[in-house]
């Protein structure tokens, strides 16, 4: 038999190639394991992929929040930290950047996204007051309950149906947010959380239009909206992609209008902003800085610093800048997509349209066996591992957690597993890989038996609760 000659991606797909704006300078080495080492890990990671060292994975697809590559600007950055405790110059290198790129007067860095959450909660809710936003994050979310604040889901029901190819699955339904208002009274909104992209819809963008139209019905009641920006430089490139009139628009631009519409931001910068740690808090109004610039010394750090080492600083500043990159944000959303069609005609069910930082397998399809309570996702998530080392994240009930007034499970639509795709860390090849392993583990679907919980932590349950097989 002949062996059939190769065919590049863009070929097979009707088009030139094009590859990652970047050459690898450093590399990390992989460690394979064998299949009963990787039975014995699991084993003792309660079944919680969170729980396994890191030396035991293979591929991981945990997450996309830190493990990214930084370029060599970023490491030259690194030596240039300055580490007076107060009056860093990389804080004020950090607060230019963030001026420039998302447009807001006044900054305070925080240690990562949760700490900026923590700080806008504790300032911008009164106990009592109700936060709607499009769909919940389980850090921001917690924050917000912390804060004494009802969390309110008020994203287009297209969000949490899986196969819908509605082109922003992040949007705000306003007739929702009006009923919201209409119901408790603008007092009683402490802000709109808004967040692009939607990380648990699937990494999901949200339009311009609705941005706008969004900032015109808050005026119109008095109410604040605030943007976690943790993805939206990727959010813009789907602005970009879909949204007619911003076709000829770059990232930075649309960014920074999309920003215009809010009164104040926080970031991961883990994420799109390419460091290992750091993350800031941006507001506008000078009265409710002074209070997160005050609150800040006591849980983060000197308000130039915010538990951050100088040089954090410094390399997030550059980071930002390289994030604004349109060949960047196409190399990094094309690598999602492309494990996304190697999926394709598979019959592995995952979220459509294809996001902006992971694949999410729909795992209630994908074991249609298994019933919610006997968490199919995180069942996926332990099976993918032990298959091929390859780590990736439950995203359905035991990330919802419990309702705090009743005390049983969320139940949400989306039961998800998620396979994340780092920032300049994989190849095409490892991506191949990924896709040939979930393939297989399909292929034994049938004989998937499910999980129960053998211990749940109060907060964040996912992180480290423990299971057993059943
Ligand atoms: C992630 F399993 N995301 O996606 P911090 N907003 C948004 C995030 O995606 C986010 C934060 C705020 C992570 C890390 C993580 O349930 C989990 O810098 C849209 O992580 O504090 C973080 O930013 C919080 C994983 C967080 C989780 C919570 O992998």
């Amino acid at each position: 038999m002949t062996a059939q000659r190769p065919v590049t991606t863009g070929r097979q797909l009707g088009r030139r190639s094009w590859a990652e704006p970047w050459k690898i300078k450093m590399v990390e080495p992989l460690r394979l394991t064998t299949p009963d080492e990787r039975a014995k890990a699991l084993a003792e990671a309660g079944y919680n992929t969170f729980l396994l060292r890191s030396d035991d994975v293979y591929i991981d697809l945990l997450t996309d929040s830190g493990p990214r590559a930084m370029s060599d600007r970023q490491w030259s950055a690194l030596l240039l930290g300055d580490e007076a405790y107060a009056g860093s110059r990389n804080f004020y290198e950090l607060e230019e950047a963030v001026r420039d790129a998302y447009g807001y007067r006044l900054v305070v860095p925080v240690h990562q996204g949760r700490g900026a959450e923590h700080l806008l909660s504790q300032v911008a809710i009164r106990p009592g007051q109700f936060v709607p936003g499009n769909m919940y994050f389980t850090t921001t979310r917690v924050h917000q309950e912390r804060a004494g604040g009802t969390f309110v889901d008020v994203i287009i029901d297209e969000a949490h149906d899986p196969e819908n190819e509605h082109p922003f699955k992040g949007d705000v339904d306003l007739t929702k947010l009006e009923d919201l208002i209409s119901r408790v009274g603008a007092e009683q909104i402490a802000y709109v959380s808004l967040a692009g992209t939607v990380n648990m819809a699937g990494g999901q963008p949200v339009s311009m239009a609705c941005a706008r139209s969004l900032r015109d019905l808050c005026d119109r009641h008095g109410i604040r909206i605030f943007l976690d920006a943790t993805r939206m430089a990727e959010n813009a490139f789907f602005i970009q992609e879909r949204e007619p009139g911003y076709e000829g628009k770059n990232i930075a631009e649309i960014l920074r209008e999309f920003c215009s519409y809010t009164d104040g931001a926080w970031m991961s910068a883990k994420k799109d902003s390419l460091v290992n740690i750091g993350g800031w808090l941006a507001l506008n109004d000078q009265g409710l800085f002074d209070e997160v610039s005050n609150l800040v010394v006591v849980f983060e750090g000197l308000h130039t610093y915010g538990g951050l080492a100088g040089r954090d600083m410094a390399a997030m500043a550059v980071g930002i800048r390289e994030s604004l990159s349109d060949d960047h944000i196409r190399a990094r959303i094309g690598q999602v997509r492309y494990l996304g069609e190697l999926l394709e005609g598979t019959g592995v069910p995952f979220v459509r349209p294809i996001g902006g930082h992971a694949i999410f397998v729909d795992a209630r399809r994908f074991y249609p066996h298994l019933k919610q309570d006997e968490f199919p996702a995180q069942t996926l998530a332990a099976e993918l591992y032990l298959d091929s080392g390859i780590r990736s994240m439950e995203r359905g009930i035991v990330s919802a957690g419990r309702d705090p007034k009743t005390g049983d499970h969320n139940r949400p639509k989306l039961e998800l597993t998620r396979l994340t795709i780092p920032r300049r860390v994989y190849t095409q090849a490892h991506m191949d890989i990924v896709a040939e392993a979930i393939e297989a583990v399909y292929a034994q679907r049938d004989s998937a038996k499910g999980l129960k919980m053998a211990y749940e932590p109060n907060y964040l349950r996912f992180f480290q609760a423990r299971f057993d097989r059943l």
